[in-house]
């Protein structure tokens, strides 16, 4: 009977020690299938300009934009010409101490104009897939 007990007792020892480094080594397996988070990327706005003018990002980063947090004229951030299919938006008018994010889901180039200044303030967005 205690010979028994001892055979048991070692099988079971030898499937845990097989199923063990399987559990240890899943978070791993998991991480290196995930893809790059995506980014935030901010962007300045002055007056009359945004900075940088042109970005280059990956498709699901996001831009910010930050308004000064000293008193400016009113600027905001239109999206006038985008990929097909996407909803074009456009931020309200702030002087000071705003933020307005958008995230970028499809692949393409992206024309935003400042709409109280769109002869001098407008930038350019590159997603890359
Ligand atoms: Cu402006």
């Amino acid at each position: 009977m205690k010979r028994t007990i001892l055979i048991l007792t070692a099988a079971v020892a030898v499937c845990f020690a097989a199923v063990a480094p399987a559990i240890a080594g899943h978070p791993t397996a998991v991480t290196a299938k995930k893809k790059k988070k995506p980014k935030t990327y901010n962007v300045a706005i002055h007056d009359n300009f945004y900075a940088p003018a042109s970005k280059t990002i990956k498709v699901n980063d996001s831009v910010n934009w930050k308004w000064p947090s000293d008193v400016g004229d009113t600027h905001d951030v239109k999206l006038v010409k985008a990929p097909k299919g996407v909803k074009k938006w456009k931020s309200n008018g702030y002087t000071v101490l705003a933020s307005y994010k958008k995230k970028f889901t499809k692949a393409g180039t992206y024309n935003i104009i400042c709409t109280f200044h769109p002869e001098s303030m407008s930038m350019v967005i590159k997603v890359k897939k």
